[in-house]
């Protein structure tokens, strides 16, 4: 490995969601997922949630970029850059359309054959996060979602049948996409789209709530981790965290140490993920504010005995809280604490960017855990031009892409963090998750498709495309 080199076999790539870009949503057997059941924002209005589908208003994801007829297309545009690996998830609806079926969906379970066969025709190895915002619909009308024990049993047989029939194809997994990100969206149906949870408007037991679906969705990955190494004991199954890391405003021992309390109460499912058990500091939390979860003696062995081989994160900003917004003891809510950072520049949505903080977070997250980590999302949202000519000049892309990697590359290289690959979020065009929109584009690729869900659907390279291409091709040393 040169100085400027990553290290052999790095895996370069790119991460996708199968909701944001699949679409066919009714096709092959599909059922109904949490992400059918939501609208497109607009600007400045929050997507929400509806009861059941609506036609006419859960549109964004059903069509998405319509990646379930294009699949072959878009591989060999990855293969054209040169991807490595290609991380996607696996639609629960396409497998279990209800999530409580007694019997898998055999042409769901084909179409993800395919796909990954279509990969390794180009030698592109496929990443796969097993739930990605993307429970069956039913087992949140039915069950309560991740409240209630019995989801843990779909999960896990979800989670085992993709195991099983993918062993020989599939080599790296994640089991829940950002596991720590449990917020729920503000309107009148307030669900938890990573947990399934149903929430009480305004209601004072949300948080105790939350602890206790987030309880049962550890357990669920635990079961799942435990039960893929049995499978295939080669298996590198990983925690899927969003990493944001929380810098006080000042020195001032009180931002210091409320910096540290903000981390320690969003940043606690890897610790349980890695270390097998809860951080000493959420058993005291949780005591202090008598939540009572229905924690096992049971469930605190499965912990320990399906603990996570690498630790997979999404790295997009830093934050910054001040103790000024609230002192340390108080913290009843995290977003109270934030605070601008006056060093850092801003995406158009208002994301502080800071590719310094990536290098801190990669030093952080390998000294707490010391496992291998795989940055499985990073990148910006823009909206992009498309010239007369047909081109697309994303030069912003490029330099936020590159000054990332600069720094991941230090890491690597200076500091010694091992670290398994890189995948930027969005490699093509789709469907923003947290706007519901096309126009908030993360892509090398374009997609012809606007807001209103209408386009022509054709893909075009876009300058970023062989901006990426190069890195790849000289294994991260010309960026
Ligand atoms: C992460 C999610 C992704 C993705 C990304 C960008 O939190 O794992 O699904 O969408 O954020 O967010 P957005 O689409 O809101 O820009």
């Amino acid at each position: 490995m040169t100085k400027n080199e990553f290290p052999k076999g790095f895996l370069w790539g790119g991460a996708v969601a199968a909701h944001q870009l699949e679409g066919g949503w009714n096709k092959g057997g599909k059922g109904v997922s949490v992400a059918d059941v939501m609208t497109a924002g607009a600007n400045g209005v929050p997507r929400e949630i509806t009861k059941g589908v609506i036609p006419g208003k859960n549109y964004p994801n059903h069509e998405a970029i319509d990646f379930y007829d294009h699949y072959k297309e878009d591989i060999a545009l990855f293969a054209e850059m040169g991807f490595k690996c290609f991380r996607t998830s696996i639609a629960w609806t396409r497998i279990f359309p209800n999530g409580d079926d007694a019997e898998p969906n055999e042409e769901g379970l084909k179409f993800y054959d395919d796909l990954f066969d279509e990969c390794h025709k180009y030698g592109i190895e496929p990443v796969i996060t097993l739930s990605h915002f993307e429970m069956p619909y039913h087992l949140v009308e039915e069950y309560g979602g991740f409240e209630n024990r019995k989801v843990i049993d779909f999960f896990v047989k979800f989670a085992v049948t993709c195991f099983k029939r993918y062993k020989n194809k599939v080599k790296y997994w994640m089991t829940f996409n950002e596991i720590d990100n449990q917020s729920a969206f503000n309107n009148d149906f307030l669900m938890c789209t990573n947990s399934g949870l149903l929430l009480g408007k305004d209601s004072k037991d949300n948080e105790a709530r939350m602890y206790q679906a987030a309880h049962y969705e550890v357990v669920a990955s635990a079961l799942a981790v435990k039960e893929g190494h049995k499978i295939n004991p080669d298996f590198k199954i990983g925690t899927m965290i969003n990493y944001t890391p929380v810098y006080p405003a000042t020195p001032a021992p009180e931002d210091v140490l409320l910096a540290q309390r903000v981390d320690q109460r969003r940043n606690w499912f890897s610790d349980v993920q890695v270390w097998g058990e809860y951080p000493k500091n959420v058993e005291a939390y949780i005591e202090r504010e008598g939540f009572r979860p229905d924690i096992t003696e049971e469930d605190r062995i499965v912990l320990k005995e399906g603990t996570v081989d690498y630790v997979g994160f999404s790295y997009y900003q830093s934050m910054a809280v001040s103790a000024k917004n609230v002192a340390p003891d108080d913290l009843d809510d995290v977003f109270k604490a934030l605070t601008d950072n006056p060093f850092l520049k801003k995406s158009d949505w208002d994301w502080p960017i800071d590719p310094v903080g990536l290098r801190y977070s990669l030093n952080l997250l390998t000294d707490r855990y010391h496992v291998p980590l795989f940055i499985v999302e990073n990148g910006l949202g823009a909206v992009d031009k498309v010239e007369k000519d047909g081109s697309i000049h994303d030069p912003y892309r490029i330099d936020y892409l590159r000054s990332h990697l600069e720094e991941v590359r230090k890491a690597v290289v200076l500091d010694g963090v091992d670290l398994m690959g890189y995948t930027p979020w969005g490699c093509i065009d789709l469907v923003s998750a947290g706007t519901g929109q096309m126009s908030k584009r993360y892509g090398f690729i374009y997609v012809d498709k606007d807001d209103e869900g209408k386009g022509t659907m054709e893909r075009s390279r876009k300058d970023s495309f062989y901006w990426y291409q190069k890195v790849i091709k000289t294994n991260g040393s010309d960026l």
